[in-house]
C-alpha cells in the first residue's frame, strides 16, 4: 500500500495530490492516506500539506552509498573498510562482531537507522532513518586501558573540527562527549572496549550525529535540548562529505596521539570547549561535584575549582551548567 501511494506520489513531482483524489485511485480511506503520509515522513520522506491542495513530495530521503563515500575518504585506515546497513539495533553491536571476525583496525560500520541505538548507562540514543551520522568505528590503540577516556575527548575534538570545517555553526565541546550548539545536544559519543587481564584490546568508538533533522524527527522530551546541524545551518547537509572529514580528522588527531600523546589533543580539546570557564555540577556516580571548570588534567579528567578554593577532579559523569555561557 505505501509503495502504490509513494509511486503515485513519484509519478507527480512536485505537483500537489489531493488526498481525495489518492483515496479514490487506491481505494483507500483518507485517514489511510493521512497514515500513510506519516510513515512515509517517519522514513524520511517530506511532504508540504496545504489546505484544500493536498501533499506534495518534497524530498525524497537520501542514502548513504559506499561508492561516494570512499571516493571521497582522504584516509589511508580509518573507513577504509565499510559496511553501510539500512537498519540495525546498534552498530556498536555490528562492529564488535565484525572485529571479532577479523575487521581491522578502522573498520567502519554505519548505518541509515538503529532501532535501539544506545548512550552511556543504558539511555536511548534516538536514531531515526536516513538522516543521521550514525556509525561505530573499531580502533586497536597500544594504550594502557585506563587512557581510553583519551580517546573519547580526542573523538570530540576530531568531530568538532570536521563539523566546522563543512558547517558554519558554533559547535563546542560539552566535557566528557557531547557536541552542543546554542546549549543543545547536536553529537554523542559512546566508546565501549574490550579488555583481557587489564590489557585494552579493541575499542568500538559510536558516533552518533543529528545531521538532517527536522524539529519534527524528535520526540518530545528531546525537541527543545536536542538540535540537528541542518536546523542551526538552515539547509541539508551532504552526509558523505561530513563523513570523509570526520575520519580524517580522526585519523590525524589518532596518529597526533600515537606520537606525541594526550598533550597536544588536550589543548586542541580545550580550545573546543564550552566547558571551561563555567560554574557546573557534576553528577558522578558518587554524588554531585559543584565548581569551575578548570580544564582537563592528564588522564582526561575534569579540574573543578571549588567556592571552598579546593580542586577537585571528576573521571566520568553529567556535567550540567550552572552559570550562563558565553556566546562563541
Ligand atoms: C551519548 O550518550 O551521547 C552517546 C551517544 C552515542 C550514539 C552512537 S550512534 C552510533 C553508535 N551506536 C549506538 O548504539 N550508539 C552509538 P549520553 O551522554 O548518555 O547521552 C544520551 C542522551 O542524549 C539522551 O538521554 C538524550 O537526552 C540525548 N539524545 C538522544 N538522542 C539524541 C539525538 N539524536 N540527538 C541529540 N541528543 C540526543
Amino acid at each position: 500500500m505505501n509503495d502504490r501511494m509513494l509511486a503515485w506520489f513519484q509519478a507527480h513531482p512536485n505537483e500537489f495530490v489531493s488526498g481525495e483524489e489518492i483515496s479514490r485511485e487506491l481505494n483507500i480511506s483518507r485517514t489511510a492516506v493521512w497514515k500513510h503520509i506519516n510513515r512515509l515522513r517517519a522514513k524520511g520522506f517530506e511532504f508540504e500539506a496545504v489546505p484544500k491542495l493536498g501533499y506534495r513530495l518534497l524530498q525524497q530521503p537520501t542514502r548513504l552509498d559506499e561508492i561516494s563515500l570512499l571516493t571521497q575518504l582522504k584516509t589511508r585506515t580509518l573507513g577504509r573498510q565499510i559496511r553501510i546497513v539500512a537498519r540495525t539495533e546498534s552498530t556498536q553491536n555490528e562492529a564488535l562482531q565484525w572485529a571479532e571476525n577479523g575487521a581491522q583496525e578502522g573498520a567502519l560500520v554505519i548505518a541509515e537507522e538503529q532501532t535501539g541505538g544506545r548512550g552511556r548507562r543504558g539511555r536511548v540514543w534516538h536514531s531515526p532513518p536516513g538522516k543521521g551520522i550514525w556509525m561505530s568505528m573499531v580502533l586497536t590503540p597500544r594504550i594502557p586501558l585506563h587512557f581510553t577516556p583519551h580517546l573519547t575527548l580526542l573523538t570530540a575534538v576530531a568531530l568538532c573540527r570536521a563539523i566546522k570545517r563543512i558547517v558554519p555553526v558554533p559547535v563546542g565541546i560539552k566535557w566528557p562527549n557531547d557536541l552542543l550548539i546554542h546549549e543543545r545536544k547536536v553529537c554523542g559519543i559512546l566508546l565501549e572496549s574490550q579488555a583481557e587481564d587489564e590489557r585494552l584490546i579493541r575499542v568500538i568508538a559510536g558516533i552518533g550525529i543529528s545531521v538532517n533533522l527536522d524539529e519534527q524527527d524528535y520526540p518530545d522530551h528531546l525537541r527543545s535540548i536536542a538540535t540537528s546541524l541542518k536546523r542551526e545551518y538552515g539547509h541539508e547537509i551532504d552526509r558523505a562529505t561530513l563523513l570523509a572529514e570526520i575520519c580524517l580528522e580522526l585519523e590525524q588527531l589518532y596518529k597526533l596521539y600515537e606520537e606525541q600523546g594526550f598533550g597536544p589533543i588536550r589543548t586542541l580539546w580545550e580550545a573546543q570547549s564550552v566547558t571551561i570557564g563555567r560554574e557546573v555540577s557534576v553528577a558522578t556516580p558518587y554524588g554531585d561535584v559543584t565548581g569551575t571548570a578548570q580544564g582537563l588534567d592528564e588522564s582526561g579528567a575534569l579540574v573543578l575549582l571549588g567556592q571552598d578554593g579546593q580542586y577537585r577532579k571528576v573521571f566520568s559523569g553529567d556535567v550540567h551548567f550552572t552559570s550562563e555561557g558565553t556566546a562563541f
